[in-house]
């Protein structure tokens, strides 16, 4: 191995070059072997998803609200950015010694082993991808570093000429059949110059070699961890969904205001928020998936794709809303989910006493608190197969995934569903519950404004003002708005299904020119009007009025 005794032959922007281009063969080389193996397990996935499981909450809420649903886009654009980073200076002191460089990507694979091998749902090869892509990497900042400076591989070198320098003679003569380059050009080296020349063609030429091989793995890599794209497996699904045993019956006509700007009172699945912890979308495919119901239960259950199936289906239109959502925020839409009763699946598998838990857990490992009492008290909580009519997102946790009207997500509403342990609540903690969040949240009572928008222009006078408000599983009884501070005027009340779905409201308003605060509350059927004290989202939900300021004139 080359010990670069004197250092500093390559330049630095060589180096720096040479490590980049080695971190990126050992990330492309890793994406190859993850696609191998089993998708998901890529050092910048694993690194990723362990990033996000130990981000403080407070930072995470932060991101969320920053970077929207393009959270984790950023994240891994970030862990790129700071690899790229690191390899660099890993280039930089293997200019020094490359035995440095590769013990610096050693580290990096070990911290993607640790990463890899320490994810809720990781396989047992999944230790692979890193360290592979480590060795890989580290074999290309060496094989780099010997074309940056050619003549190093040579070493030890024939002295032409007895030196004079500081450096010990061998004494060899010239040339002597017992050489390992016997043909070689004889190295002539004058005393005191260097033996070793910085070879910049050939460094760029291993560049350019060394980026293929990472693009080329990167993509590979991908196209193969495609076995955990779903498409085909909904597809089949979609043949195969029955029809609702109890179809809820058709939306009332009322229910949508049909306003400009105003949310429809469906959310089409494309424009459906989507808040979870997965980098990668979990790949299940329902021919392998099971739901395991055990724990405090008479009769510990097993449902495969197909039982769940055969059960009844029934249809119930619920809004889903995330209690990260701040007042007036994006994360709440509703939907027409189908699914099994979850109530009666449990009430066979048979509630022991003292239960008071759902602890469920998805495919990747999240998991998720939810009441036994409300999931068995009549609401229509599902195993949802499908979403509007269509099969199950794979984002919004194909095959199955919990709706229970009524909970914040976090608490009721797991995604890619595999495992339902029935505990309690003082023996077991869920996700988000471990990071400081309300182990019980009912969603509270809250009301946005839709059109206009903050900030908009409205013509002065007869201007309508329009939104929704939400209660799930109480009912919205009232909406009411205020301009200014001044009295507040009752809103206009769309139809609703139920008591599960957000409510569209409209008012209009005539805006005399100039600037207007417009605010909005609701009450909700148990009688209780929305708090104005604001709270932020941690640790159950934001409270507060939600209001805008427009422009009249
Ligand atoms: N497996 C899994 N399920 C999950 C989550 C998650 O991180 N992982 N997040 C929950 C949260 S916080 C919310 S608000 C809802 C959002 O569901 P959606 O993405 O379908 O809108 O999913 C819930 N289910
Ligand atoms: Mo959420």
């Amino acid at each position: 191995m080359n010990t670069n005794a004197n250092g500093a032959r390559v330049p630095a922007w060589a180096a720096g070059l040479a490590g980049v281009t080695a971190g990126a063969v050992a990330l492309g080389v890793a994406e190859l072997v993850a696609g191998l193996t089993t998708a998901g397990a890529s050092p910048v996935v694993a690194v990723g998803g362990a990033m996000v499981d130990r981000t403080p909450a407070a930072v995470k809420e932060w991101a969320i609200r920053t970077f929207g649903e393009n959270d984790k886009t950023i994240l891994v654009i970030g862990i790129v950015v700071v690899a790229a980073l690191i390899a660099a200076g890993l280039g930089l002191v293997a200019r020094w010694r490359v035995g440095y460089g590769m013990a610096g990507l050693a580290v990096f694979g070990v911290v993607g082993i640790i990463a890899a091998v320490s994810r809720p749902d990781s396989g047992p090869l999944d230790f692979l991808p890193s360290m592979i892509g480590a060795a890989a990497g580290a074999w290309a900042l060496v094989l780099l570093f010997r074309r940056a400076e050619p003549s190093s591989r040579a070493e030890p070198h024939p002295r032409a000429e007895p030196s004079t320098g500081a450096e010990p003679s061998t004494g060899a003569e010239p040339s002597t059949g017992a050489e390992p380059h016997p043909r070689g050009e004889p190295t002539i080296r004058r005393a005191g110059a260097d033996l070793h020349t910085f070879d910049r063609r050939k460094l760029l030429t291993g560049v350019a070699v060394g980026a293929g091989v990472a693009g080329a793995g990167a993509v590979t890599g991908r196209l193969l961890g495609r076995r955990g794209d779903v498409t085909m497996a909904r597809r089949d699904v979609a043949r195969m969904l029955p029809r609702p045993t109890i179809a809820a019956k058709p939306l009332p006509a009322g229910a949508d205001l049909h306003i400009r700007g105003l949310s429809p009172f469906v959310t089409p699945n494309y424009e459906f928020y989507r808040v979870d912890t997965a980098l990668v979308v979990p790949g299940v495919d329902p021919r392998s998936w099971t739901l395991k119901i055990h724990g405090m239960v008479d009769r510990p259950v097993e449902l495969t794709f197909a039982d769940l199936l055969r059960r009844p289906l029934v249809e119930a239109d619920v809004t889903l809303t995330c209690v990260s959502n701040d007042v007036g925020g994006p994360y709440v839409g509703n939907a027409r989910w189908l699914g099994a009763r979850l109530a009666d699946v449990l009430r066979e598998a048979g509630i022991r006493r003292g239960a008071d838990m759902l602890l469920s857990v998805s495919r990747d490992g999240w998991t998720s608190g939810t009441p036994v009492d409300v999931v068995m008290d009549g609401r229509e909580a599902l195993l949802a197969v499908a979403m509007n009519g269509e099969v199950l997102p794979a984002a919004h946790g194909f095959p199955v995934r919990q709706v229970v009207p009524g909970l914040y997500g976090y608490v009721s509403a797991t995604k890619w569903v595999t495992e339902i342990k029935v505990t309690r609540f003082d023996e077991d903690t869920a996700y988000w519950t471990t990071r400081g969040w309300s182990a019980r949240a009912p969603i509270k009572t809250e009301s946005r404004i839709d059109v206009p928008r903050e900030g908009d222009r409205v013509p002065a006078g007869r201007t309508t003002v329009a939104g929704v408000a939400w209660a799930q599983h109480r009912g919205v009884d009232a909406v009411e708005v205020q301009v200014d501070g001044g009295e507040w005027r009752r809103a206009r009340l769309a139809e609703v299904p139920g008591p599960d779905t957000w409510r569209q409201w409209s008012i209009d308003w005539d805006l005399a020119p100039g600037g207007h605060t417009i605010a909005v509350r609701a009450t909700d059927a148990a009688g209780y009007t929305q708090t104005p004290n604001v709270a932020p989202p941690a640790p159950d939900g934001a409270t507060g009025y939600h209001s805008i300021m427009v422009r009249a004139g």
